[in-house]
Formats: C-alpha cells, sequence, structure tokens
C-alpha cells in the first residue's frame, strides 16, 4: 500500500476557493485533510467537500463513453470507446458545417469548473468552431455591471478586511451555505459586542448569525436602501465633503432623496419605517460600517439598478475612508490575475449570432440549432424555465454530446456521452472571486476508467476537426505554467517563492486591491453615469407577475447548485426533500401546514414541494432552498421549471428570482 498527500483546491462556483490536502492511497483519493496554514480556510473544507473522495469515488461515477440506445431521456446506453466517440461527433458535425454552417452547432457551459484550463478551453475550442455564441449571464452578472458602473475596476473589501469595521449589515448572502469560511469572521465579529444584521428574503439559515433580521419582499432593496440614504441626509449623517469631493452627480441625486422616505419605503419592501430609520441611524453612526453584498437581490428585472444604489450607499458616509469599511462582496481584486488570452485566444473570437443562457430553453428549440455540446454545466437542472429546456433536449434532431462525470438530468438527454475529471485528476490555476488569493493545483491521482479533462477532450475534438492551431497542441501542464509566469495586477508583484510555492500547489495572498485608488488618480467614481441609460439611480421595480407570491431560489446548505447528486448516503439524506418557505400568513390563509403536500404553479409549470412554514420567511414570499435532481422531486420538476427566462436591466443576467406563483395543498 502506498501512501502520499498532495495539494489540491476546491473547484466550484464558490467565492472563497478553498484549499486543502489530499490523502491518496494506491492512487485513489481516500480522504482530506485541512490546510491549518490556508489564507482563507484553515479550518478546511465545508460540510459539502469534506468529503470530497466520496465524490470522487462515487459508485455510479460514469466511466466510458457512451452512445444512445434508447429514447432521448431514457437513460438507455451502451459503452462506445473513445475513438468511435470523437469520430461519430466530429463527423456528424462536419456534415451539419457543411450544410447549415457552424452556427448551427450550438454549447453550454457555466460553472461547473471554475478554473481557467478546464473551463475556457471550450470556449476557445467552440470560437475557433465559429459555432453559435454563448452569452455567459447565469449568475452575478447585474450585481457586478452596476457596481462597474459606480465604481470601475476599483476593489472592494477582501473578506478578510471586514474584522476592523465597527457594524456589519450582511444584504442578500446566505453565509453559512456559499461563505462559509467566512462565519469564522462573523463569530469572531458578535464576539467582540459588534452587531451584525442581516436583509433577506428568507433568513431559515444566516438568523441565527445576526443580531437582527430585517425581511424585505423580493426585488425591493433599492427602496430600503434609498430610504437610508433619505435618512442618512436628513440626519446630517452623510459625509458631504467627501461625497461632494469624490462621487460624481452628488448633489442631482440627493436632491432626488427627499422623496423617498421610509414610510415611502415601508410601502414598496414590507419593512416597518421605524425598523428603516434605526438601521440608517446605526449605519450612519457607525464609524466603519461594512455591507456583505451577496447575490440574490440582483437577479431581478431591477438588479442592476439596485447593485448600484447599495454600492453607493456603502459610500454615503465615508466608509470606504475607513479600515475594514465599505462594501465587501463584489470585486475585491479589481480585475484578473491571469491574463486570459492564453486560454481563451483572442484570435478565435469571431462575430456569431449567440443565445443567451438564460434562454437557453427558446435557443435550442430552434430549428436551426442541429447539435448541442454541454460541458461543466447542468441545464436541465440549473437553467430557468425547465420545460422549454427539456423540450430542447428531447428533440430528435439535435445532436447532443454531454462531458460529464456523473449521469445528470442534462445527459440523461445526450446521444454521446464522455466521462470527465474530478479536480484532483487535473492540473489548473484557480483564482477566488471572493477573496484576494490565488491557488494552483496540479493533477494528484489518475482517473479511473477512460475519464478525460475537459482540456484533452477539446484536444482530441480540435484534431479530428483538423484545427492546425499550436493552442490545441499544448499540454495542461504547458499552459499551467504559462499562466503562473504571467500573471497581472497586483499578483504580477508575488515574489518568486509565492510563484514556486504555487508551481507546487498551494494557496497565496495576493496584495488586497486599494480602495482608494480613485483619489491617488484625481477621478472621481459615479453615482450618476451619463453612460447608462438611466444615469441617476432611482427606484424601479422588480417585473414579478400576476400570482400574488413572490418565488425566490436559496443556494442550499447541502448541496452547490446542482452539484453533489451523486452523494445519495450524506449530502442527500441530510438535505431531505425539496422544502418552499412560507410565511405562517399566507400558509394560514391557504389551509397549509409544515409538512403537507403542495403544488406552486404559475403559467410556466406546476411544481410539487414540502410545505416549510416558518416567520424567517418575508410575507408575500415563497422561498425554494437548493437545487434537486428531478428524480428526487415528487413531480419531476424542480423551482427552476417556475422561473421565466426574462433578463436583467443591466448585463443581460438572470432573473431567477423576479417570478410569481400561487400555492395550493396538494391533493
Ligand atoms: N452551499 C452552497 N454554496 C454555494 C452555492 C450553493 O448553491 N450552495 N452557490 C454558489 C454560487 S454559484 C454562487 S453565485 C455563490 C453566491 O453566494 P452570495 O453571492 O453570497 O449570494 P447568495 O448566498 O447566493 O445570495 C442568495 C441570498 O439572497 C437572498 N435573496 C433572494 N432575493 C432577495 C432579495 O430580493 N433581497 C434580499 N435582501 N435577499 C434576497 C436569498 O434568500 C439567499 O439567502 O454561492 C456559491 N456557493
Ligand atoms: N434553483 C436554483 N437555480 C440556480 C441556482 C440556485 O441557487 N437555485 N444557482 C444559479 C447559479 S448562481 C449558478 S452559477 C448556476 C450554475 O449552473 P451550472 O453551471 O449549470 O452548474 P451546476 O448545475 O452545478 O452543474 C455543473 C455540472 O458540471 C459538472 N462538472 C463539474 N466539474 C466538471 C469538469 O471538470 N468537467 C466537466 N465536463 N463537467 C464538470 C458537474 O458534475 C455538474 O453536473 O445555477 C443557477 N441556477
Ligand atoms: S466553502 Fe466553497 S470553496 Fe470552500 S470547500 Fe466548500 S464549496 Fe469549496
Ligand atoms: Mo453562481
Amino acid at each position: 500500500m502506498t501512501i502520499r498527500s498532495g495539494y489540491t483546491v476546491c473547484p466550484y462556483d464558490c467565492p472563497s476557493t478553498c484549499g486543502f490536502y489530499a490523502e491518496i492511497e494506491d492512487g485513489r483519493l481516500k480522504a482530506v485533510r485541512p490546510d491549518p496554514d490556508h489564507p482563507v480556510s484553515p479550518g478546511g473544507p465545508c460540510r459539502k467537500m469534506v468529503h470530497y473522495e466520496r465524490s470522487v469515488n462515487a459508485p455510479d461515477r460514469i466511466l466510458y463513453p457512451m452512445k444512445r440506445t434508447g429514447a432521448k431521456g431514457t437513460g438507455a446506453f451502451e459503452m462506445i470507446s473513445w475513438e468511435e466517440a470523437v469520430r461519430e461527433i466530429t463527423s456528424r458535425w462536419k456534415d451539419i458545417i457543411r450544410e447549415s454552417g457552424s452556427e448551427a452547432i450550438a454549447w453550454c457551459n457555466y460553472s461547473g469548473v471554475m478554473t481557467p484550463v478546464q473551463r475556457q478551453c471550450g470556449w476557445a475550442f467552440f470560437n475557433r468552431l465559429g459555432s453559435r455564441g454563448l452569452v455567459r449571464t447565469l449568475c452575478a452578472n447585474a450585481k457586478g455591471a452596476g457596481y462597474q458602473s459606480v465604481m470601475g475596476s476599483i476593489g472592494c473589501l477582501d473578506p478578510r478586511e471586514v474584522k476592523d469595521s465597527d457594524f456589519l449589515i450582511v444584504w442578500s448572502s446566505n453565509v453559512p451555505a456559499t461563505r462559509n469560511p467566512m462565519m469564522r469572521e462573523l463569530r469572531e465579529f458578535r464576539k467582540q459586542g459588534k452587531r451584525i444584521v442581516t436583509v433577506e428574503v428568507c433568513g431559515i439559515d444566516m438568523a441565527r448569525y445576526s443580531d437582527e433580521l430585517l425581511l424585505v419582499r423580493p426585488g425591493t432593496d433599492g427602496a430600503l436602501a434609498l430610504s437610508m440614504m433619505h435618512v442618512l441626509e436628513r440626519e446630517d449623517l452623510a459625509d458631504r465633503e467627501y461625497l461632494r469631493t469624490w462621487a460624481h452627480g452628488y448633489e442631482v441625486f440627493r436632491e432626488s432623496l427627499s422623496a423617498y422616505t421610509p414610510e415611502w419605503a415601508e410601502e414598496i419592501c414590507g419593512v416597518p419605517a421605524a425598523s428603516i430609520e434605526a438601521l440608517a441611524l446605526e449605519y450612519g453612526r457607525a464609524k466603519a460600517p461594512a455591507i456583505l453584498l451577496g447575490s440574490g437581490f440582483s437577479r431581478y428585472a431591477n438588479g442592476g439598478m439596485t447593485a448600484r444604489i447599495i454600492t453607493v450607499l456603502s459610500q454615503y458616509t465615508g466608509a470606504w475612508k475607513q479600515p475594514g469599511g465599505g462594501l465587501c462582496g463584489c470585486n475585491p481584486t479589481g480585475g484578473s490575475y491571469l491574463n486570459g488570452a492564453l486560454t481563451d485566444p483572442p484570435e478565435f473570437h469571431g462575430k456569431h449570432p449567440s443565445i443567451n443562457i438564460n434562454q437557453l430553453g427558446q435557443g435550442i428549440c430552434d430549428p436551426s440549432v442541429r447539435s448541442f455540446y454541454v460541458y461543466g454545466s447542468n441545464p436541465a437542472n440549473s437553467v430557468s424555465d425547465t420545460c422549454a429546456v427539456l423540450r430542447g433536449l428531447s428533440r430528435e434532431d439535435l445532436f447532443t454530446v454531454v462531458h460529464e462525470r456523473v449521469m445528470t438530468d442534462t445527459a440523461r438527454y445526450a446521444d454521446i456521452i464522455l466521462p470527465a475529471t474530478y479536480s484532483v485528476e487535473q492540473t489548473d490555476v484557480y483564482t477566488a472571486y471572493g477573496y484576494c488569493t490565488l491557488s494552483a493545483a496540479p493533477k494528484l491521482i489518475d482517473p479511473p476508467g477512460e475519464c478525460r479533462t475537459d482540456w484533452q477532450t477539446f484536444q482530441a475534438l480540435a484534431e479530428a476537426m483538423g484545427f492546425e492551431d499550436l493552442f490545441f497542441r499544448q499540454t495542461e501542464e504547458e499552459l499551467f505554467e504559462k499562466l503562473l509566469s504571467g500573471m497581472k495586477g497586483n499578483a504580477a508583484a508575488l515574489p518568486e517563492e509565492a510563484r514556486e510555492s504555487l508551481r507546487k500547489g498551494g494557496a497565496v495572498t495576493v496584495p488586497y486591491a486599494d480602495h482608494l485608488r480613485f483619489m491617488k488618480e484625481g477621478k472621481q467614481w459615479n453615482i450618476v453615469n451619463e453612460s447608462m441609460e438611466e444615469p441617476v439611480p432611482r427606484w424601479m421595480p422588480p417585473a414579478g407577475g400576476p400570482e400574488p407570491l413572490r418565488l425566490i431560489s436559496v443556494p442550499g446548505l447541502w448541496s452547490l447548485n446542482s452539484v453533489f447528486h451523486e452523494r445519495t448516503e450524506d449530502l442527500i439524506p441530510a438535505r431531505g426533500p425539496m422544502i418552499l418557505c412560507l410565511h405562517p400568513d399566507d400558509a394560514a390563509e391557504r389551509g397549509i401546514a409544515t409538512g403537507d403536500d403542495i403544488e406552486a404553479f404559475n403559467d410556466l409549470a406546476c411544481v410539487r414541494f414540502t410545505a416549510f412554514v416558518t416567520d424567517l420567511t418575508a410575507k408575500g414570499a415563497a422561498a425554494a432552498p437548493g437545487v434537486y435532481a428531478h428524480s428526487l422531486t415528487k413531480s419531476g420538476l424542480g423551482v427552476n421549471a417556475l422561473q421565466h427566462a426574462r433578463l436583467t436591466d443591466l448585463a443581460e443576467a438572470t432573473t431567477m428570482n423576479d417570478n410569481t406563483v400561487e400555492v395550493r395543498k396538494y391533493s
């Protein structure tokens, strides 16, 4: 028996990018062990990753290429060789390109794996192919665009800076689920007698870690933040000198605030005027207040505007000038550390019609799309308007290829399934989107069966398509080295010894962003931004729908989007059935109690849930935690079947929280 240990990093779409050690026994991942020196996760990975070996060694892993033998969606497949698979895929593609052009080939990739080599290789491949484009805005793009329209490329707080703050608002972030390593800081913060107020629609996880929970109606945070600034002005708590000097458009915006009284906001967001007043005063009187801004609030038709307003609020008392004060959760690094041209070469980019990932169902139902390739994404579970996605995937004439690690609701519809690797079986660099850290981890073990990395797969497809570009001839290891030796931004200044430790596998802290760089550059940031359709931030309502209850999706504690469905022995049972959280008043009106079998419906679908009645959910809201495989639901559909494919005001992003439903007992 040979036992060894190697460094590895969590590959998932999670702001923390924790690092840990992998114990390897006879070439298999045996266990994971914390890295006590890790800059973010010294306590080790979260509840989902602490038994990563159970995922990597899952008995139902896909190990060989497979070809469909039954009707689409039935999951009937037979094993084939990689040679057959690659030949079949590329000969079909060559025919399609000859008959209908390369834009008849569509693809989907999102955040199954977040690392540049394994994620962006497909972007490079499909750009080179000249396929239909993909607009990748399934997450927090409206928040990013809103923040950027105010602050440009100035970086916000790294979560480790928040300890110096004296008052924290956790705004729309389910921290125990989505920012697990930050729980340590939140506990320490309160131990020091500093208060945490959470602004949420559904506080079932966050309430116990907060001193106070304010429940808002979905999509109305902009009204709350505007009225807080109204109070700050009225009480002389705005830092007027700072705003006059550094904020473009301050006077115009200030005038507009007079209409936004707490009473006005109460009507819209359902938070009592007195509570708004108290929150504004506490925030305004703190020396270095911080806002930890999650993403849920931004997944609405008004999401970009709300992000602008909250960013302005974070500046309104001059908090950014104080250590620990300001805004956390937007863009801590102030830009990329890596040279994206190395993994997604601009010379392959062309102009092609695109599918917005949020409207994927409509995109793949279009008969002019004849083939569809999916990797690092599970759109049958994670994209809005599930029924449209399933209609597209069911098309007999859509030649579909899915590169996956386990049988998913998307893979079930493939003509060809290719077996994918787990992160310990591949080499890559890892940038965190929530921290100023950079990590790297070389491959530790050989994959089982015939699993291949995304990079190796696209290399094989590129060769069979006859691409002669040197780009596709590189190895993962060569790209890894190029990325590490060509770092940008604050990472460019990392000492050689930090690069060396990354080459071997490790994590380093990159110097934090200079939050006051605009002062050094003598440039104002923008309250008013004339380049936008709405130059002056103002209240704009969400879109919603005719039904009485506003439906939101909450990231679950026991899963990460649709990842971890393979964990049938621990995470899946711990999570339990698919629940819908309802306020006691809304439940009573409908004769519903906790545990009842209920159905939520609108013009798109009817989905069954188990009721969970709780006053930790805002009145008028219905909140669905987690993403469920269809086989784990009572009606064969998850919450995304109830979501329209509308886009946000900025960045064409998801509005998955901006929908309405009616709910009744199932009979
Ligand atoms: N365990 C776990 N971890 C995850 C994920 C997961 O699914 N599970 N997802 C990963 C991904 S892809 C991402 S993008 C990050 C996201 O992590 P963060 O950026 O921190 O944001 P979320 O926790 O997704 O924010 C969602 C919260 O917003 C709340 N919310 C919804 N609508 C509103 C609203 O109108 N107003 C307010 N105030 N609150 C609202 C929801 O109730 C929910 O608690 O987390 C990642 N980490
Ligand atoms: N109801 C609801 N819907 C949501 C969310 C929610 O919280 N609730 N969250 C939304 C958000 S914020 C996001 S970012 C999206 C995410 O949406 P997606 O990007 O579709 O993410 P997942 O659903 O997790 O599917 C990722 C898939 O990638 C596979 N995978 C992982 N690593 C690799 C790899 O190295 N190679 C290959 N080929 N495959 C790999 C996994 O096995 C998994 O099946 O979902 C969105 N949809
Ligand atoms: S908290 Fe996020 S980054 Fe850390 S181990 Fe868990 S899923 Fe991975
Ligand atoms: Mo996300």
